[in-house]
Formats: structure tokens, sequence, C-alpha cells
């Protein structure tokens, strides 16, 4: 990278909302707005999208972007009163400029800080006061990690409760393809658990057999779920890896044909280049006293696939490589 290169720039995006982008030395970058604190780009060092972000989004307060990394706060989906996935993805947050100290890597240099507190406004509709930071991270390897702070600053001595997730829309080839009777694109990591299906009324099931694939809608939560989840994309030979903490639950989520066409801001064919797998917060929800503070952070890697099937080691995943034996 030339030396005029920067790791943090301001600019303008869509309809002149204020942008972020990390960049980083072997060329991948993400892009980040202030508006929603939204992760809407992530590429690597091929300038490949590793995020989907509909056709059809629009970048325009009081609508969600639909797609990249919405943040659900302070309720997932309609598990409250509030409006669906809470206020926070269509906020404006700020620049965080003197974030109070934090476990950092020093050799980490592009990454952006964030903050949203209640307003008057929100007051009314969740009488809560808060400071949700939100450090989002550009790895020199191109992994993105995303550390969320929430606390609770209420000087009435009440607790607040919340639900909350990472609403991560991953880019895939092709998710409506089967080759050889096999879905293209699959997770693993959640076989055997159990989830609540909210195609059936958020009832309790058991997930069975190998790797989760899709050949209809989907919408599970699925509960106490390991720390590392990965998505492989067959045909694009890709394997994303998400490791989560403080997060134990995990939603997936793809609308397929019918369901997408009733989504205004999703073109008719984008569920096929989008899965959502999401580090969530839902089943037991987080507590917080006056004063107390909780973390849940995402990193998310790209890494080629000839990465075996059936094995989340890293190790394991690097002599796949070595020996070509995925
Ligand atoms: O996370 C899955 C989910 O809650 C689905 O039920 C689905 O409707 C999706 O999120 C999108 O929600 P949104 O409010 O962004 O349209």
């Amino acid at each position: 990278m030339s030396l005029e290169t920067k790791y943090v720039e301001f600019c303008k995006g869509i309809n002149g909302l204020d942008k972020i982008i990390l960049r980083e030395v072997r060329g991948c970058s993400a892009e980040v707005y202030l508006y929603g604190g939204h992760v809407t780009s992530w590429k690597n060092e091929h300038g490949e999208e590793l995020l989907f972000v509909s056709s059809k989004a629009i970048f325009k307060p009081p609508k969600a972007i639909r797609g990249g990394i919405p943040i659900c706060f302070p309720q997932f989906s309609n598990l409250g009163s509030l409006e669906p996935h809470g206020f926070a993805r269509t906020k404006f947050w700020t620049v965080d400029n003197d974030p109070p100290p934090f476990p950092t890597n020093s050799s980490n240099k592009a990454f952006i800080d964030l903050i949203l507190k209640h307003s008057e406004e929100d007051v009314k509709i969740w009488p809560h006061r808060y400071e949700f930071r939100l450090r989002i991270t550009l790895g020199p390897g191109g992994d993105l990690m995303l550390t969320s702070r929430v606390r609770n600053t209420n000087t009435d001595g009440k607790s607040f409760t919340f639900t909350f997730a990472y609403h991560t829309y991953f880019h895939v080839t092709d998710i409506s393809e089967v080759v050889l009777l096999s879905s293209e694109v699959r997770v693993e990591g959640l076989e055997t658990l159990d989830y609540l299906d909210n195609l059936k009324n958020r009832e309790r099931f058991t997930e069975q057999g190998d790797a989760i694939v899709f050949e209809s809608e989907v919408d599970k939560v699925y509960l106490s779920t390991p720390t590392k989840i990965a998505i492989l994309d067959h045909e694009r030979k890709r394997t994303f890896e998400l490791r989560k903490d403080g997060l134990p639950d995990a939603v997936v989520w793809n609308p397929w044909d019918k369901k997408a066409k009733t989504i205004p801001d999703l073109g008719d064919d984008d569920y096929k280049h989008m899965l959502c797998v999401e580090a969530a917060c839902v089943e037991n929800p987080i507590t917080l006293k006056p004063g107390e503070e909780w973390r849940g952070r995402q990193e998310l890697s790209a890494v080629p696939s000839s990465y075996c099937s059936g094995q989340l080691d890293p190790q394991t995943a690097f002599l796949c490589d070595k020996f070509g034996f995925a």
C-alpha cells in the first residue's frame, strides 16, 4: 500500500449519507454507514464482494438497508412491542472519538468506533438510557470483526432487557443450485442442535443429520450454538467462517422465491445470492443493571475452500488444503 493510502476514510455514500471506508494493506476493504451503524460492504484482496446487498436496497431513513450487516437492537424480530429488529438499524450513529479502553491488537489499523445513545424520542418507545458502542475492524488479513458494548446508563435504578443479532447477509453464488443431488451452499456447525422454527410459530425442533442445506424458505433460530459456524459456497470454492462470543444463538434465514416477491426492497431473484447467518442472543434475553455492560463479538473470515466439509478446525482445513482431500 502506498504511503498515501488511508486505513480509514470518511466520505459520502448513496443519497449523500455519511460513509466510512476501511482499507487494509493487501487491498481488502469494508464500508460502514453511520445510518444504522451498518456495514454494507466487505471485499477481499481481489475486490470480490463478500456481503449481499439487495439490488433494491433503499438507502433512505426510515427504511433499514436491506443487506450487509444490520444491527438488531434492542429487539430481535417481533419479540416485543418495538418495530421488528428494534431501532438501532434505523438511527444515525456517530463516530466515537474517545471510546473507553478496549483490548486491541496493535496490528489492526483499519477500524472505526461508533456510538448510539438514547434520544428523548427513543425514551418514549423504550424507556431506558443506554450507550451502545460498536467497533468495526478490518484485520490485516481481511477478517471483519464487530464488537458491541451495550451499557445501561439509567439513572432511575432500573434494569433493562434486550435481544440482539448481527443480521449478516452473506453473498453466495446461487443457493438454489443443486449439483449431483447436493446443494451448492451449506452451513456446518448447527447439526443436531435444537431450533425454534419461525415458520411454525416458533415451535422447538431438533436438527437432524449433516450440514444444513437449502431447498425452500428457512427461518430458524438455532439455540446454544458452538462459537464457530461455517458457510460453504461450493461453486465459488469459498468458505465463510463465523466466530462469535457472547452470542449463544444463530439465526439462519433465506426467504426463497415466493417470500422474496413479497419483500419490496428485495429483487425477485436476489434470494439466490444471499444467506443470512446471524450471531444472536434471542432465547435468553440479556438483562443489565444500571452501570453494567454487555459485550457481543462476531468475527468473519472468507477462506478458499478446499476447506473440508465436516471440519471446522482450521488445522484440519490446512491439511485438507495441503493434501487436497477436500
Ligand atoms: O432474522 C430473520 C428474520 O427475522 C426473518 O423472520 C425475516 O423476516 C428477516 O429477519 C428480515 O426482517 P426485516 O425486518 O429486515 O424484513
